[in-house]
This record gives C-alpha cells, structure tokens and sequence, in this order.
C-alpha cells in the first residue's frame, strides 16, 4: 500500500503498549464478570449511552461506565485533544466473528479509540469511496494487524472518510479471541 493511500497517512495511530500484560488481565476480568447483550452475532456491552446499530442516530442511555472503562477514558484524553471520552462498547470477537465495514455515526465526536485486549487480530480498512459496505477484500483495501494490548486512534479523514471492520473469514483463520473496548465522546 503506498503511503500517501494508507489510513496510517490520514489520521489512524497504532499506540502500542497502551496498557501493561497485568492490566490487560485485570481488565479481561472485569469484562468478562459484566452482563453481556447477545443482540448481535458477538456478544457487546455498551456505556454511557447505547450506539444503534440500525444507522437512525438515536443516542440512548446506557449504564454509567465500570470503574475500569472510567480509568481508561481518563487515561485516553490527550488522544481526545483532552476531551472525557463518555460512551464505550466492549465487543467480544471469537474466531469466526467479525464486525461489518463501517465509518462511526456523526452524532459522536472527531475521534475513536479502540483498546485491544486479549490477541492480535487483523482489521480492514477502505476509503469510503466505492461500495463501501461489500464484505470481503476490495481493491485498496489495507489490512492492519491491531497488536493486543494497543489502542488504534482513528481521527481526521481515518475517522470520516474511511470505514473500518473484521470480516468473518479472515477472523476464522484466528485461534484465541480478541475483546475491544471503543471509546468515544458525543459530537458537539
Ligand atoms: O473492535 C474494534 O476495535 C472496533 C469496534 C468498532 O468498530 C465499533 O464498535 O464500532
């Protein structure tokens, strides 16, 4: 992938080592011990407020961020420009599940972070040009490997202007499961 056409040249940051293995434990904990919504083909948490997935733009309550999710959020905010990140959805990917291609709605802010806990996995990305939604690779696709315990930063035209996702046969060829946990603030 040339540079200049690469995510990684508009806006998208790998940070490695966001948090340390014994966090990364702790937090799997704690996830792994909260209540699960089974909605969807993997199994999701949401705080702060529900993201719908049906693409209206409705923007409901969830429950307050654990104490954990708080911690991180606090510890992302320079990612933020020093905003408090106030909404998180914790997604569970077991071999053979995925997310399909997406760009975040427009009613939350500039900038998503996802923290990567418990495996690498692979996730493409594509410029929101042409076919946008097609499952599967397309011409110009870019595939990055999101190292576990790392936080992918997506702002700018890497937040906008490209989607991003997991697609469900490139995460059958994974072994161990991968969870995130995406944070996010409201726009303005
Ligand atoms: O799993 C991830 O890193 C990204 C999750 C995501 O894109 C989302 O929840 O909208």
């Amino acid at each position: 992938m040339a540079r200049d056409t690469s995510i990684f040249a508009h806006g998208a940051v790998i940070v490695p080592d966001f948090v340390t293995p014994a966090e990364e434990a702790r937090l799997l904990l704690r996830i792994a011990e909260a209540p699960w919504l089974p909605e969807l083909r993997r199994r999701v948490q949401h705080y702060g407020y529900r993201y719908s997935y049906s693409g209206d733009g409705s923007r409901e309550p969830a429950p307050a961020f654990p104490r954990w999710a708080a911690c991180m959020a606090e510890r992302l905010r320079p990612h933020f420009a020093g905003a408090l990140p106030v909404q998180c959805i914790v997604n569970e990917y077991r071999p053979g599940q995925g997310i399909g291609m997406h760009a975040d709605h427009r009613q939350f802010g500039p900038v998503v972070a996802s923290l990567s806990l418990g495996a690498d996995w692979p996730m493409r990305f594509r410029p929101r040009a042409a076919r946008p939604y097609a499952a599967g690779a397309l011409p110009g696709d870019e595939v990055a490997v999101l190292p576990r315990r790392s936080v992918l930063v997506l702002a700018g035209d890497a937040r906008h202007r490209w989607m991003h996702g997991i697609d469900r046969g490139m995460s059958a060829r994974e072994t161990a499961t991968r969870v995130s946990a995406t944070f996010r603030t409201l726009a303005p």
